[in-house]
């Protein structure tokens, strides 16, 4: 059956990537970019948007009872992002594991090809943003894009 199948056999996946305040404002956008393109996704709808204070505590609700909660907020208030939607086989977790563990400390010491090494600061400011499960992709992409994603 595999020589009929029209995709290689392989079933392609979207996933929701975003390059955080702090990776527009520190010019990493077009390395992130090409770091994509070289390892196979393609990006097929991208856009640049500012999130209020609202649009922020909608994407990030699964923490509003966190004590970080607030400063998360602020951070991604304080200038434009740049979301993207990414295709390709396994795009969830290959795209959760270029951009490496959240704390871009850590990701330094353990990770450190991962995009959070290479651009990121610390535990919030960690310059990328990737959906961690099918569910939450779907979530994500229509958050930012209106329509499921599927
Ligand atoms: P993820 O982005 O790797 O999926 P999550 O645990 O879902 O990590 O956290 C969402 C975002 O909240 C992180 O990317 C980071 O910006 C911020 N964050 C997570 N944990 C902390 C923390 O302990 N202190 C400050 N900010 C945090």
């Amino acid at each position: 059956s595999g020589i009929f199948a029209s995709n290689g056999g392989m079933e392609t996946e979207k996933t929701l990537a975003m390059i955080k305040p702090d990776g527009l404002r520190g010019n990493y956008t077009d390395r992130i970019r090409r770091a994509i393109v070289e390892s196979g996704f393609r990006i097929l709808k991208d856009r640049v948007v500012e999130l209020d204070e609202d649009r922020a505590s909608q994407f990030y609700a699964e923490h509003s009872s966190k004590s970080f909660f607030p400063s998360l907020v602020k951070y991604m208030t304080s200038g434009p992002v740049c979301v993207m939607v990414l295709e390709k086989q396994n795009a969830i977790a290959d795209w959760r594991a270029m951009i490496g563990p959240t704390d871009a400390t850590k990701a330094k010491a353990t990770h450190p090809n991962s995009i959070r090494a290479m651009c990121g600061l610390d535990s919030e400011k960690n310059c990328v943003h990737g959906s961690d499960s099918l569910q939450s992709a779907h979530r994500e992409i229509s958050f930012f894009f209106e329509e499921t994603g599927a």
